[in-house]
């Protein structure tokens, strides 16, 4: 797993220093031939977009495009890491089966704190109901907390997701308003 760093957008090596890995990727194992990993550089082709568009539009892009996008949040990933987007890996395909994006701000207050956000949690339709989402929303959980010591993780989701996300630990503290631009 850890041959090719350089494909990686974040250091493959921080997930193996949180203290549940085992027992997360143990669980995962015993489902599937399931490896977590950060995304990888060759994702356009394991089927990342295909995947995040079961969450949302994603629009036609090619892989170029991706190419661009991945190597424009290494370069911020580089100088300090904000953008921890985790996958899971079906090896027996080849095809990314779920993706989860961690992402940190930096703040001024509560002394220069970090908030996670938790965002872009998509598992394959196929792949759903055997606990690979809680298992990947247990990992962002873990890395917030534990790595990037943020003090507080948030997510905006639909209504259909309130259930899951209230499973896993989430509970309502203030209102999520938007304006939608686009
Ligand atoms: C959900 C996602 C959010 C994503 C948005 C896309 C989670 C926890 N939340 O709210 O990250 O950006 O859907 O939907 O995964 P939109 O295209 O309607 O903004």
């Amino acid at each position: 797993m850890l041959q090719h760093e350089d494909e990686y957008l974040f250091k493959p090596s921080i997930l193996i220093q949180l203290s549940q890995y085992h027992d997360l990727s143990s669980k995962l194992a015993a489902s599937g031939d399931y490896i977590v990993r950060p995304l990888k550089s060759d994702d356009y082709s394991k089927g990342y977009l295909e995947l995040l568009s079961q969450l949302t539009h994603v629009g036609d892009m090619n892989e170029a495009e991706f190419s661009r996008r991945f190597s424009e949040i290494k370069a911020i990933n580089q100088l300090s890491e904000h953008y921890i987007i985790v996958v899971i890996e079906d090896t027996k395909v080849g095809k990314v089966i779920a993706a989860s994006t961690l992402f940190i701000e930096l703040k001024f207050i509560h002394q220069c704190t970090k908030r996670g956000r938790l965002e872009d949690v998509a598992v394959l339709k196929e792949y759903r109901g055997k606990k690979i989402g809680e298992i990947l929303v247990s990992i962002i959980v873990a890395l917030a907390k534990e790595i990037y010591d943020c003090y507080k993780l948030t997510l905006d989701c639909s209504d259909e997701l309130k259930k899951f996300y209230a499973k896993n630990d989430f509970s309502y503290a203030c209102n999520m308003l938007n304006i939608r631009f686009k």
